[in-house]
């Protein structure tokens, strides 16, 4: 059976079924924080690893979240262009204003508030890939395809 999970990982697991989707989120020993140590503790490829990015729009401030496969950077002129504003870095402040989550386990869903998302393009090529569920630790496995109703994000080519 499994373990009674923490309050952030447990926040993502609702979200998760509120969407009627049946996936449990794990909690692994080793960290997870980065997309490469993602990968190392589940064994998948980094590529697989969903990484959710928050970017802060310059002018108005608003939080954007990037949904992107754990290898590819982001170019942020790709971003600037689908919001006709520039793009500019977030603090973990904001980060964790904007998601409820701190950097290193923010998920692709289950934020305090409906981010503008977009979502990486490479990701659909994988059958499965994994993604953080709100700690460095905390972890779900799911089908690219349900990513855009998961995040209402739009799919874009990010790199
Ligand atoms: N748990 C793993 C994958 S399952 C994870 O969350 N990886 S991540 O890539 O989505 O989140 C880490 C990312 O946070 C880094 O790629 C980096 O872009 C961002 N980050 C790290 N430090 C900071 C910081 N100080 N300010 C803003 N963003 C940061």
């Amino acid at each position: 059976m499994s373990q009674q999970l923490s309050t952030s990982a447990q926040r993502v697991q609702n979200a998760l079924q509120t969407l009627g989707l049946s996936v449990q989120v794990v909690e692994l020993p080793d960290s997870a924080r980065t997309a490469i140590e993602a990968a190392q503790a589940i064994g998948c490829q980094v590529e697989q690893i969903v990484k959710s990015l928050v970017f802060k729009a310059k002018r108005s401030e608003r939080p954007i979240l990037v949904v992107a496969s754990g290898s590819n950077r982001v170019n942020e002129k790709v971003i600037e262009a689908e919001i006709c504003e520039p793009l500019g870095k977030a603090d973990a402040a904001f980060v964790r204003q904007h998601t409820g989550f701190v950097i290193g386990g923010v998920p692709p869903l289950g934020h305090s508030e409906v981010l503008e998302t977009f979502i990486d393009e490479d990701l659909f090529q994988y059958e499965e890939v994994w993604a953080a569920a709100g700690t460095p630790h905390a972890v779900f496995c799911l089908k690219p395809d349900d990513l855009p109703r998961m995040t209402g994000g739009k799919v874009v080519k990010i790199k």
